[in-house]
């Protein structure tokens, strides 16, 4: 994954610092995340600037993270920095451009509209947007130009928004919704020098979260407007509901045991739901069959290895079509995907053990990333989804879910639908487990003098009644 450099810029500021070294407080926060580091020196002589300079960029090279110099081209030229941070006084970036080349990354600080007005045919990378919120780190800072100007510039230009000023982990957050690209901190990472990393860690996992937020908006309505068609080859318990759940969320089910028709069926089909539950010797074959037509229109898969502990066959299955079919997501409980590590987990029907602690999950969840090469969903009484490059959880859903069969079912049948209607893996994933977990919250307050048959029928009214809006309002998400 290429990484947003603008995500995460550490702006340093020696003040902060008594008891440790500018160089340490530059790997804290690098080992805490940030994605570009700006060395920011006031009031000292060029060639302090270029000793301190060679010093952070020993650090900065060693973690290949991009180090800006503000203000003074000269020694970002003589140091061979990856850029420059210009302020509106500062040299103009015309001239800037000329003397760095065009390699380099150039910035220039805009705080109103004015100034971008001014400065919007300059030839820069990216804007310094600020000061969002009042600061008490620069003294002569402009006022605070708020989210709504923030608002405004994105629909100005193209280029990157690096937002300053007061910026930190608790308000984060708005500068994405507000479509900011990116933050440049000084006091919400250095306030207690003693805290960098752990500083750093937070913010940039709020980030992250805002960010995955924002690339879930409106993929709900992007599948009622295709309406994929979404191939089952399902057990016979749920098989109804995973049709209805398909129906209520956008998608069109497809229903079929017969190998004869399931090559047409999968041309035309935009995503594949295999569940290997209340399987027989002739689903078997069927089940390999379709993964590798799946495989060969290029179909994404969805697997639920549904109760695969239990027996030795169930295992075989699994073990089989993962050797030999390239799957998109696999969803499980954390005793199926036990299961599937070490081929010997003591999973013993269908229920899931919900008990493991966090540490547990992570571990296993990576254990698993790296022997195969899709995402994997890990649902329980929290959720748990991996990439290869991020790990979300979701906390949304309600313990009576558990009286109702086939939520882990209807769950797969939702991942499904999104993978049929968008290409990614992991956001469709999120998606279908968040789904789930907010329908079946609703349905349980709804149904609070109501039986459990009753809570079936909610859940499927909420899935149909979902939209992005209350998607996130109601996802409890968090990147780890
Ligand atoms: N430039 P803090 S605000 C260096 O508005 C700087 O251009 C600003 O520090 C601008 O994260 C600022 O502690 C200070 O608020 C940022």
């Amino acid at each position: 994954m290429n990484r947003n450099i603008y995500e995460l810029c550490f702006v340093t500021d020696r003040d902060f610092l008594r008891d440790i070294s500018l160089e340490e407080a530059v790997e804290k926060s690098i080992l805490g995340g940030v994605s570009m580091i700006q060395l920011r020196e006031k009031n000292i002589s060029k060639e302090e600037f270029i000793n301190i300079g060679k010093s952070i960029l020993q650090i900065t090279r060693k973690y290949n993270i991009p180090l800006i110099i503000n203000d003074n081209v000269s020694v970002a030229l003589e140091l061979d920095a990856e850029g420059v941070h210009l302020g509106q006084g500062d040299m103009n970036p015309i001239e800037a451009r000329k003397i760095l080349g065009e390699n380099k990354i150039i910035g220039i600080s805009i705080s109103s509209l004015e100034e971008f007005e001014k400065s919007k045919n300059y030839p820069v990378d990216y804007y310094g947007v600020g000061p969002i919120y009042i600061t008490n780190t620069k003294k002569d800072a402009n006022p605070a130009m708020g989210l709504e100007n923030l608002k405004k510039l994105k629909k100005l230009t193209d280029k990157p928004l690096l937002t300053i000023g007061g910026i930190n982990v608790s308000n984060v957050h708005e500068i994405i919704e507000n479509n900011g690209d990116g933050v440049a901190i000084i006091s919400g990472i250095l306030k207690d020098e003693n805290k960098i990393y752990e500083n750093t860690v937070n913010i940039s996992k709020k980030l992250r979260t805002s960010f995955i937020k924002k690339r879930l908006d409106q993929k709900i309505e992007k599948l009622r407007e295709k309406n994929p068609l979404i191939y089952h080859l399902t057990n016979t318990v749920t098989i109804n509901d995973c049709a209805n759940v398909t129906l209520a969320i956008g998608g069109s089910p497809l229903m079929s045991f017969c190998l004869e028709e399931i090559e047409e069926i999968i041309k035309i089909s935009n995503g594949i739901v295999l569940n290997i539950g209340t399987m027989d010797k002739e689903m078997r074959n069927i089940l390999l069959e379709v993964g590798k037509l799946a495989n060969k229109y290029e179909k994404p898969i969805v697997l639920d290895p549904v109760g695969i502990g239990a027996t030795k066959c169930r295992k075989e299955l699994i073990k089989n079509l993962l050797e030999n079919v390239q799957i998109s997501v696999i969803k499980g409980n954390l005793a199926e995907i036990k299961s599937i590590i070490n081929w010997s987990g003591k999973s013993k029907g269908v229920d899931s053990l919900d008990n493991s602690l966090e540490d547990e999950i992570l571990d296993l969840g990576k254990e698993f990333m790296k022997k195969y090469n899709c995402v994997l969903g890990i649902t329980g009484k929290n959720d748990y989804i991996f990439s290869k490059e991020e790990i979300i959880k979701i906390s949304n859903g309600h313990e009576k879910m558990s009286k109702v069969t086939g939520t882990g079912c209807m769950t797969a049948s939702l991942i499904g639908s999104f993978l049929g209607s968008f290409e990614n893996d992991f956001l469709s994933t999120i998606l279908g487990i968040g789904i789930m977990g907010i329908s079946g919250e609703i349905a349980s307050s709804q149904c609070e003098t109501l039986g459990t048959g009753s809570l079936r029928v909610k859940i499927i009214d909420n899935i149909s009644l979902i939209n992005s809006e209350i998607f996130l309002e109601k996802i409890k998400i968090e990147s780890l």
